[in-house]
């Protein structure tokens, strides 16, 4: 058969190379670059399959690796909606990717078995790629296998990640956008010069923002947004891929958020705010330097306290009453910003396990659900009812409702609802700042994070720990949560877990304290009784 041939032709051009077990994990497939050709080209198979069971509708194909460094590569599925893959499918995604070239065919049968695939129906891939050198012939594997199995591919060459995930949703459902980059760039952007138009620069609030690239996608694309701003934002842009930079080496959002140190490469002036974004830019947390040279970070946490206020705030102005606003952490939040959600907004929140995806789903639950994880990886999804009841408002609501509500169908336009992206949350951040007429150091002061330690610790099988609780207590191997409390109860405000990486083969421990050396000191003992 015809199969037989795509068969014979996926052992000749991207022959599985390697017998050791991947996974598809928490950011889909993801280790280093040489190991994965013949995973990618799989997973074009798989996206055609997945394309069909959605009854043609567009699937996404990313290749990137994020904030891991240069020699690292990935790839991960969006499903229609430009939500992550369902879960239920990373199963068959690992299964697929591991098997023998042998038994590749049989097992693709299987699948289309399993899954009720009608192979007859047309099927739609978007395909999109990082600045990683190793990218390019990655993609390539993953269009010949939508080839394969007779889908159609579509390339958007280097795009952030959220980009291809708003794409997807917009070629899914065309009421939310152009499924192209220069859509994206209509939509979020223009959202937030109209947005400028209607509250202008005052107080504190400066237009100069700094911006730390990673040396990846996102300070390539916010240098062509630069060109198009009309001085609503003064964007100084680093870390750009140029002059030897790497790619998230010593700079990026994850590293500035777990090191606690500010970035290779940007150059720095006291009390001015920097954006520091990841390697795909789906991730951004701000810092500043203070006039002693010390970093002070506002990450996730911050921003999403920040949007949250700013939409609770408005929803009152609008007197939308009965939309329900939450928010969604998981157990890295500081406990200093739950305590502020709490007590000094009043919003509730709820706790999930790491991992975008769970909150995504758990936001969905609220008619308006701001999520953010404490690296900066966040955004906010708007229910069809708030949506709706906005809408109404902002045409026939009283002069100062409507106000509000104009302003929140702006934010609206100017969130990217799919998944959280630096980008858009970029433009929140500094439309709530410029609303506020507040500068960074203003910011900080709604409340004093507990200082904290992110450690990791390698350990033969990571997974001999499991957890429970959103993650915040383990429940094997045996004894070992005993430990842990006994180390926390030493501490004022002592907070720590433990729990294995979906990334990497870590095991990743955190903890809080009243002062940094003793949250580094739980840190250490935390990690000296994993061992
Ligand atoms: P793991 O490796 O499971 O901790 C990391 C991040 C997640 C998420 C994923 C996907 C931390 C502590 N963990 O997961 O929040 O972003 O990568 O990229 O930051
Ligand atoms: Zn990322």
């Amino acid at each position: 058969s015809s199969l037989r041939v795509v068969y014979a032709f996926a052992r000749e051009m991207h022959p599985k190379t390697s017998d050791v077990f991947i996974q598809y994990g928490t950011a889909g497939f993801r280790t280093k670059a040489n190991l994965l050709e013949h995973v990618v080209y799989r997973m074009g198979l798989l996206a055609v399959i997945r394309s069909r069971v959605k009854n043609g509708r567009t699937i996404g194909i990313m290749i990137t690796a994020s904030h891991n460094l240069e020699p690292d590569n990935g790839v991960k599925l969006i499903d229609p909606d430009g939500e992550m893959l369902e879960q239920s499918w990373e199963e068959i995604a690992t299964r697929l990717a591991n098997v023998s070239d042998n038994d590749l065919e049989s097992t693709t049968a299987e699948v289309i078995k399993q899954v009720n695939a009608d192979m007859a129906l047309k099927a739609s891939v978007f395909i999109g790629m990082d600045t990683r050198y190793t990218s390019p012939r990655l993609a390539a594997a993953a269009a010949n296998g939508v080839i394969a199995l007779k889908g159609t591919p579509k390339e958007f060459g280097i795009v952030t990640t959220p980009m291809l995930h708003y794409c997807v949703k917009c070629r899914n459902d065309n009421t939310y956008g152009t499924p192209t980059e220069e859509g994206y760039y209509e939509k979020i952007v223009g959202a937030f010069k109209n947005i400028r138009q209607k509250l202008p620069v005052y107080g504190e609030y400066n237009t100069t923002l700094y911006v730390d690239g990673a040396n990846g996608v996102g300070g390539k694309k916010l240098n062509i947004i630069k060109k198009t701003l009309d001085g609503e934002l003064d964007l100084h842009l680093y870390n750009l891929g140029g002059n030897g930079g790497k790619l998230n080496l010593n700079c990026g959002a994850d590293f500035v958020k777990v090191s606690q140190k500010p970035p290779v490469g940007v150059e720095h002036v006291p009390f001015q705010r920097v954006a520091s974004l990841d390697g795909d830019s789906d991730r951004i947390v701000y810092y500043y330097m203070d006039d002693k040279d010390n970093m002070i970070l506002l990450d996730g946490d911050r921003i999403a306290t920040l949007l949250a206020s700013y939409v609770t705030q408005l929803l009152k102005s609008a007197e939308a009453a009965d939309l329900k606003l939450g928010l969604v952490q998981t157990a890295y939040a500081n406990g200093a910003s739950t305590r502020y959600i709490t007590e000094e907004l009043k919003v509730p929140v709820s706790c999930v396990k790491t991992g975008v995806k769970h909150l995504h789903h758990a936001a969905l639950s609220f008619d308006i659900g701001v999520y953010f994880e404490a690296n900066g990886h966040g955004t906010v999804v708007y229910s069809d009812k708030a949506k709706k009841t906005i809408g109404n408002i902002a045409s026939e609501g009283e002069p100062e409702q409507r106000k509000a509500a104009q302003l929140l169908l702006n934010l609206i336009d100017m969130t990217n609802e799919t998944v959280g992206d630096a980008i858009s949350d970029l433009f929140l951040v500094e439309t709530v700042l410029c609303a506020r007429g507040i500068n960074a150091k203003q910011w900080l002061q709604s409340y004093t994070d507990l200082p904290s330690r992110q450690l990791k610790v390698t350990v033969q099988d990571r997974n001999a720990i499991s957890t429970t609780d959103a993650e915040r207590r383990c429940t094997s191997p045996e004894g070992l949560q005993n430990r842990i409390d006994a180390l926390v109860a030493k501490y004022k405000s002592g907070r720590s877990f433990v729990r294995p990486s979906g990334t990497e083969d870590v095991v990743r421990v955190y903890a809080e304290a009243d002062t940094s050396k003793s949250a580094d000191k739980l840190a250490s003992e935390v990690a000296q009784a994993v061992f």
